[in-house]
């Protein structure tokens, strides 16, 4: 069972806020449409507020400023501010800086960035628009916790104006070297914007020290690396290692679910092979498709015993559709299927299917229930929540997690068979081994996998950081320095 509410939640109100909300609203005249989001941060916050209640703020995700938005309708637990940008905004804050600036660099893929002046220009506004939604909402008693790097300005600008108030930041990707971070040309103002947080929270200690480094090299901070701690003249900031968990109990109940279960025989009558192979992501060239796609053509390559006999269903849903690296994606990944399957397909066997679309969490669960084999291999990933969720949803232990060394997710989930993902061999050679474990094995290892998921759940991850949120807090007011307007950081 998982634990109830945290105290630290039940004091005041919880205000998340994010780039985007688990639901987009769609006014269609008179009527309106509501639309499902994907991706690990709105997934994460629906189930905790669902859950605990609370307060979220978010980018509407086009011009428009709809209503809030109570969920679950009928019964709210939470509401939903939306906020409208400019199409200018959009263009330069989300596509430009966020999309095409800050997340190949935070992903160690500097040739994708594109770092302009003037996009830099819109995401410092609209994190002053963020943060200025938020002061509207904030009162007494109330936390805010900021999601990624989006927001990275926003913990400064909350902070200037409400000296007192607890303030988080959760990053939810990987955190670059100094070396990486310096090719942005706002990195200090970056760095301090996130030094307004009295806690950041990173999925790994790698990821955190990363960050530690970053401030005492780039910024000449004063780091006190075993405690964890950046101090400045004006402030501290606890940074500390807080890796996500999933919401299992969702997932065990769906796992045996009578919907879930017909779909279930539905997926094995449709694909109908021996063994199915699955790769679940948003369609992102971090998530390592690409090179998981020639695996798998090496793999066949190398075993016509498996020719027939194995199927990978590779899962992606649409994302980021109007950035040009993604649209090559798409394109690439589309030959690479069309390729393998004109290879190696024969009468009554597809060597791969590929299901470009989103779906809903039912039916993901079937999928992650019929498969012999989960490949997850991105090249770089902050956790990597398909990891978990597949884990979670193997109440019958069975199934093999093939898992990126380079995915944070594979440091608690070191009992999966790890894998290079740059490395097109060693994963053919790693899936001959998943398909070939004996059961025996097959079930220690995911029980021990299940295990770790079960340590962390979804629940404890937000205690545990709401937690240490107040604590920074209140050792932050005992420092009459930082009690003060100031600006905090160094
Ligand atoms: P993401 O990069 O979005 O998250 P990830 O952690 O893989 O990546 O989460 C994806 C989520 O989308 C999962 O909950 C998955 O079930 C869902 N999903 C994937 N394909 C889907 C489909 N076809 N239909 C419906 N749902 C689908 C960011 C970071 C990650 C980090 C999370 C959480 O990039 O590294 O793990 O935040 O912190």
């Amino acid at each position: 069972m998982e634990a109830p509410a945290p105290a630290s939640i039940r004091a005041g109100r919880l205000i998340v806020v994010s780039n985007r909300a688990p639901f987009r609203v769609i006014q269609q005249g008179a009527a309106q449409r509501i639309e499902a989001t994907v991706g690990g941060v709105a997934t994460t916050f629906l189930h905790l507020l669902e859950r605990h209640g609370g307060l979220w703020i978010a980018w509407s995700g086009g011009v428009e400023t709809p209503a809030p938005l109570k969920v679950p309708p009928g019964d709210p637990r939470f509401a939903i501010h939306f906020l409208g940008l400019s199409e200018r905004q959009i263009a330069r804050y989300y596509w430009g800086m966020c999309n095409r600036g800050l997340w190949p660099l935070m992903h160690l893929m500097p040739l994708n960035c594109h770092l302009t002046t003037r996009d830099w220009n819109d995401y410092r506004e609209v994190n002053g628009l963020f943060a200025a939604r938020c002061l509207g909402q904030l009162g007494a008693g109330d936390t805010v916790w900021i999601q990624d790097f989006h927001l990275a300005l926003m913990p400064a600008l909350v902070r200037r104006s409400r000296p007192s108030a607890p303030v988080g930041l959760f990053w939810h990707v990987p955190f670059p070297p100094a070396d990486i971070l310096k090719i942005l040309p706002w990195y200090q103002e970056l760095l301090r914007g996130m030094l307004g947080a009295d806690l950041i929270g990173f999925h790994t200690g790698a990821y955190a020290s990363a960050f530690l480094d970053c401030c005492e090299k780039l910024l000449g901070a004063t780091v006190e690396r075993e405690q964890g701690w950046v101090r400045g003249p004006s402030g501290a900031t606890r940074v500390g290692s807080y890796p996500i968990g999933v919401p299992v109990d969702f997932f065990r109940k769906l796992s045996a679910a009578p919907k879930v279960r017909r779909r279930l025989a539905q997926v094995r009558r449709g694909v109908h092979v021996e063994r199915i192979v699955l790769g679940v992501d948003r369609l992102d060239y971090t998530k390592g498709l690409v090179r998981r796609l020639q695996a798998f053509e090496r793999f066949l390559e190398e075993n016509p015993e498996y020719h027939r006999r194995v199927t990978l269903v590779q899962i992606a849903v649409p994302s980021r559709t109007r950035v040009p690296e993604y649209l090559n994606l798409t394109r690439q990944v589309e030959e690479l299927v069309a390729q393998i399957v004109t290879r190696f397909s024969s009468e009554g066997w597809l060597p791969v299917r590929y299901l470009y679309r989103q779906y809903d969490p039912e039916v993901l669960v079937a999928y992650y229930l019929a498969a012999d084999v989960a490949l997850v291999t991105p090249l770089a990933d902050g956790m990597n929540l398909v990891a978990k969720e597949y884990v979670a949803a193997r109440s019958d232990e069975g199934g093999v997690l093939v898992l990126s060394e380079l995915a944070g997710a594979a440091v608690e989930l070191s009992d999966a068979l790890l894998v290079n993902p740059y490395n097109i061999d060693e994963v053919a050679r790693q899936l001959k081994r998943a398909l070939e474990l004996d059961p025996g094995q097959r079930r220690q290892r995911m029980r021990k996998l299940r295990l770790a998921v079960e340590r962390n759940t979804l629940t404890r991850w937000s205690q545990s950081f709401l937690h240490a949120l107040r604590a920074a807090r209140a050792a932050n007011n005992l420092t009459p320095a930082r009690a003060g307007p100031a600006r905090r950081g160094p």
